[in-house]
């Protein structure tokens, strides 16, 4: 990995706690783990694009394996730790993966979330210091078992956030519904970190998407646009006005947010029906403003073009490092080894704004220990 001054900090990392996998064992429809004759590892299927391959392969043992191989990557905090060591990542703020809680029945989901925390929290005691943690909300449970979530996960050492999916509480992150929560977060001072998992519908991708173009279309485009539309929907209600105090942090770089703020501006500007409405005049906190005053992005987008744009919307000083790990992993070099997919976003800081800067210093390191407090305790 490129060389920088100063710690390292990955702020977008994943791990799904064995109990966690456990439920995935135990389910017949995605989110679910599988093993499949055809592959050693188990399979990890959790994107509706995997569905098709996953009937596939259950009829056909001959059928690519659907979804990924779940291999210790996913659940082992000793492999994070192999990790973080060898890609010299000083701090993880690590988080559960995608889906999360969103698919538990309202029941299930108040104590799924706080032992999935209580085993967050204990990993991070584990090695203090080192390792800090977003929290999972029960986001299908009744508001009164979420708000008192914020309360347990707030009190908890090393826990610096939440991390928070596109649906919200099923309608989307514009529902009204969701400003008591946004603002229970606000007010314990946990940003939100902002992450895709439910891309865009399966027949955008084609109908040779599934046999030939593998899941390059729904990672590569449909989580992106997903988290740019849950932003803009946000931004369009108002929400960011009404919780001033809110901060998110957005995964892949505010997906393609920074380079389509400027269209969403003028789309406002040029709705009848929003300046009939008064929404579009003097006065409005634009999307740019919203940008660099709530919002951080992450640093995940694999080139230097992409993070230049990120650079040019939030400020250098917004930016954090992330690897995405355990995703992403090298296909044809040994995976305790470097990741190619790590280099080549440590390579694109060092390429927009010069390895041996301040800035890269930021980016890769400070700017997180500074917003999300990894120097207290
Ligand atoms: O490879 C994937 O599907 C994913 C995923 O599901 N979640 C994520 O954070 N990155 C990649």
């Amino acid at each position: 990995m490129a060389a920088t001054a100063g710690r390292i900090v990955d702020i977008h990392t994943h791990m799904y706690p064995p109990s966690y996998i456990r439920i995935l064992e135990s389910r017949t429809t995605i989110p679910l783990v599988r093993s499949f004759p055809q592959t050693p590892d188990p399979r990890l299927i959790l994107l509706e694009a995997e569905v098709e391959s996953l009937e596939d392969a259950i009829k056909d043992p001959s059928a690519k394996p659907p979804g990924r191989p779940l291999t210790s990557h996913y659940a082992s905090l000793e492999q994070k730790i192999h990790f973080m060591d060898t890609h010299k990542i000083d701090t993880s703020v690590i988080s559960l993966a995608n889906p999360w809680l969103d698919f538990l029945e309202p029941s299930e989901s108040g104590p799924m979330a706080k032992s999935v925390n209580d085993e967050f929290s204990s990993m991070c005691e584990e090695h203090a210091g080192r390792v800090f943690f977003f929290a999972a909300l029960p986001l299908t449970a009744p508001l009164e078992t979420v708000l008192k979530s914020i309360t347990h996960v707030k009190a908890l050492r090393y826990c610096r956030g939440v991390i928070l999916g596109t649906s919200g509480l099923g309608n989307g992150l514009d529902d009204p519904n969701l400003v008591p929560i946004f603002e229970a977060l606000a007010a314990a001072n946990l940003t939100i970190f902002l992450h895709p998992h439910y891309g865009l519908p399966n027949q955008v991708w084609g109908p040779r998407a599934n046999a030939e173009y593998g899941h390059v279309l729904p990672l590569a485009l449909g989580f992106p646009m997903e988290t740019t539309i849950a932003v803009t929907r946000m931004y369009l209600s108002g929400v960011f006005d009404k919780v001033r105090e809110l901060r998110m942090i957005l995964a892949h770089s505010g997906g393609t947010l920074p380079f389509l703020a400027g269209r969403i501006e003028s789309c406002i500007l040029h709705d009848g029906q929003l300046v009939r409405e008064g929404k579009a005049g003097k006065g409005r906190r634009t999307v740019w403003d919203v940008l660099k005053e709530q919002v951080y992005l992450d640093a995940v987008v694999y080139s230097e073009v992409g993070l230049k744009a990120a650079i040019e919307a939030s400020g250098a000083d917004r930016l954090m490092f992330g690897t995405d790990h355990p995703f992403f992993p090298p296909l044809t070099m040994d995976e305790q080894g470097e990741w190619e997919s790590v280099s080549m976003n440590a390579e694109a800081v060092a390429k927009a704004v010069g390895g041996r800067s301040a800035d890269a210093a930021g980016i890769m390191g400070s700017n997180a220990i500074t917003v999300l407090r990894l120097d207290e305790d």
